[in-house]
């Protein structure tokens, strides 16, 4: 990766000394989650880490705009120099948390003319790693926003990843003229470019908060499964470019589409809406639930932050 002027990274390291991860402060983006010394998000060799473009790899943050339209593909804030507000270690638990703000400015204004202040929590337990976005309106004027956790995911081989826990959600096929769909598999398989929004069968309890379908499970075909659980998106978006897609991509490394799954939670096939003052959270919990090269010490020793209740959506 061209990293000639690299940008500052927080790094967090878990007590037991069995876990890390690293944020750049442009776009707050996770660029590294290791977990028994595997890296358990996939980063692309040729991605920059000089802020020249958005981070190719690792957990790009989509705000407030998902995909194409008025403002630059998946919005402004990762590509955005966020500020590391605060980390703290829980002694019982050896658990640490950052926290890292963006706040409106001239720049984020003159693209998108409302005030706002985004929170980005990222918890780092031995085997999870919860990450939560919350977004407060603190301009006079109510405004809609799309926002998504852009998580990539290392795969041994993309023919023999699998994604568990899709069965019977409708999803916008966006690579077949957007039709909606019903996924009549329970293990989704890889035999070419895959771009869905998957649209959690959702509840709104009373407490505003959303739920259903929280956990998707994926199988690397090897070593390593991994869950998303995620909490009040209400979509879980899965890509991958396959090879002609990403042979157009400057900094996607040779065969990378081979080496890596994206399942994003996030809010993107209806706005959030928030009022003057109002505040809007979600978050996904990632935890590794089969590591076979770590085998029992991991079953035995695992513990982790806990994706807090969120606040009820402003939606
Ligand atoms: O993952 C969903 C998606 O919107 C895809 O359509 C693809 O564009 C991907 O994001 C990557 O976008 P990027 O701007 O990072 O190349």
């Amino acid at each position: 990766m061209s990293d000639s002027k690299q940008v500052e990274i927080v790094e967090l390291k878990h007590k037991t000394g069995k876990s890390s991860v690293s944020v750049s402060l442009f776009g707050a983006t996770i660029t590294s989650w290791k977990i028994f010394n595997t890296d358990m998000l996939w980063l692309s060799k040729k991605a920059s880490l000089d802020g020249s473009r958005p981070i190719r790899g690792g957990i790009p943050i989509v705000f407030p705009q998902f995909g194409p339209g008025k403002l630059r593909q998946h919005g402004f804030a990762r590509v955005s120099m966020w500020e590391h507000d605060s980390t703290t270690h829980d002694l019982q638990s050896g658990d640490c948390t950052a926290v890292f703000i963006l706040k409106s400015n001239d720049t984020t204004r003159a693209d998108w003319p409302h005030d706002f202040e985004l929170q980005y929590q990222v918890q780092l337990g031995m085997t999870n790693l919860v990450t939560q976005l919350t977004c407060k309106n603190t301009g006079e004027a109510a405004f809609d926003f799309t926002a998504l956790l852009h998580s990539y995911f290392p795969v041994s081989s993309i023919d023999e990843a699998t994604i568990r826990g899709l069965y019977g959600l409708n999803y916008i096929d966006t690579i077949d003229e957007n039709k909606v769909k019903t996924e009549r598999d329970t293990l989704l398989t890889f035999k070419g470019e895959v771009d869905r929004i998957y649209k959690r069968e959702v509840v709104t309890g009373a407490d505003g908060r959303v739920r259903g379908n929280e956990v998707v499970f994926i199988g690397d075909g090897g070593n390593c499964d991994v869950g998303v659980k995620s909490v009040n998106f209400t979509d879980i978006v899965v890509w991958n470019p396959w090879a002609k897609k990403a042979e157009a991509m400057p900094d996607m490394e040779e065969d990378g589409w081979k080496h890596f799954v994206c399942v994003e939670a996030g809010s993107v096939s209806h706005p959030v809406k928030l009022g003057p003052g109002e505040s809007w959270s979600a978050g996904q919990n990632l935890t590794l639930r089969i590591l076979r090269e770590a085998g029992e010490e991991l079953a035995r020793t695992s513990t982790g932050p806990r994706l807090d209740p969120l606040k009820p959506s402003g939606q």
